[in-house]
């Protein structure tokens, strides 16, 4: 039988923890046949609501579920964990300003980060969710120094995942069928969704998205605004925002990072840039990437048009300017 992997979520008694660990506990995450145990990290304000998670989590009986940790410490939470979903935050209010919402966020991701380093598991992944997602992910990388920037990436995959969507309820086409959708860049509504290299599986073949659409202007508006802003939709709708497609989307992005994404197709992960498509090295930059024995790889050599070469440039500049309000946050 496998050894179980500790899997460490923090921000867990928000919404996104509430539906993303028992689908961790459920093998969604890491496989059906790998026993976890989680680590559960929230603030002492939450504490309370985090046990009622636990008592829960037992309540459930999951098979695989080997023993929780809830947690306030975040030294405890850190400690041999393979796997570590940042969730936790700080979140931006009404009337604040952005430098005092990254002002936080940098300070948690600091601190996140050398607990990390020190206490976590030799070549434990990290993927950061909670927003500024990229830029928390950088912070975390600047201050985690010695895990390597190949285990350390910021979720995208929702916003992937929405794109996906869009095609299918558009051509009236299985979700499943529709593949290799790119999200270049920031996720914010400055991301830019990239359907040129994206096709759809029909009874003759594959077929490239444009050609079945066959609408370049719904394809360069309202499809690219709509992902854009599905956050925002889904605030408006529920008064609350993404829960359940975050936490599905968080687990899609570790299975295919530790088990591969299949032959033929691609995913796109947030990623310490390497300079690929003239994207600035050194910003977390969302890239289509293949993964293959737990190693994500950028896809190189899709064809850039000018059209996306102005959105990828202009997400960018976004990052490189989030990028410099962190470092101005930095005490
Ligand atoms: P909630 O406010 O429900 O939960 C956040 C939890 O984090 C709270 O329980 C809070 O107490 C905890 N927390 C705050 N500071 C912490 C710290 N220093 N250590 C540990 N825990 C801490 O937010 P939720 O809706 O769950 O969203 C969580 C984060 O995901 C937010 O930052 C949100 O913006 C971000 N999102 C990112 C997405 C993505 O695709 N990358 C999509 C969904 C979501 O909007």
């Amino acid at each position: 039988a496998k050894q179980p992997v500790r899997v460490l979520v923090t921000g867990a008694a928000g919404q996104i923890g509430y539906a993303l660990v028992p689908m961790i506990a459920r093998g969604v995450m890491l496989g059906p046949d790998q026993p976890v145990i989680l680590h559960m990290l929230d603030i002492p304000p939450a504490a309370e609501a985090l046990n009622g998670v636990k008592m829960e989590l037992i309540d459930a009986a999951f098979p695989l579920l080997k023993g929780v940790v809830a947690t306030t410490d975040v030294v405890e939470a850190c400690t041999g964990v393979g796997v570590a979903v940042m969730v936790g935050g700080f979140p931006r209010k009404e009337g604040m300003e952005r430098k005092d919402v990254m002002t936080k966020n940098v300070s948690i991701y600091k601190s996140q980060a050398s607990a990390l380093e020190k206490h976590a598991a030799a070549n434990c992944k990290v993927l950061v969710v909670a927003n500024p997602a990229n830029t928390n992910a950088l912070i975390l990388k600047e201050f985690a120094p010695s895990i390597p920037e190949k285990n350390i990436s910021c979720l995208t995959r929702l916003d992937h995942n929405r794109a996906l969507g869009q095609i299918s309820e558009r051509l009236k086409v299985q979700v499943c069928d529709v593949k290799n959708a790119i999200i270049w860049g920031n996720h914010s509504s400055s991301q830019y969704p990239d359907v040129n290299h994206a096709t759809v599986k029909t009874p003759s073949g594959e077929k490239p998205v444009r050609e079945l659409v066959k609408d370049d202007a719904w394809l360069n508006g309202e499809f690219i605004s709509t992902v854009q802003q599905r956050g925002a939709a889904i605030i408006k709708a529920r008064k609350l925002s993404s829960a359940l497609s975050a936490a599905s989307a968080a687990c899609d992005h570790i299975r295919d990072w530790v088990l591969g994404t299949p032959e033929g197709t691609w995913v796109s992960m947030g990623v310490y840039s390497d300079g690929s498509y003239n994207v600035p090295a050194g910003l977390i930059y969302s890239f289509p990437v293949t993964c293959r024995n737990g190693e994500w790889t950028i896809v190189q050599g899709l064809p850039i048009d000018e059209f996306s070469r102005k959105k990828m440039d202009a997400t960018a500049e976004e990052l490189s300017e989030e990028k410099a309000l962190a470092y101005s946050c930095l005490s």
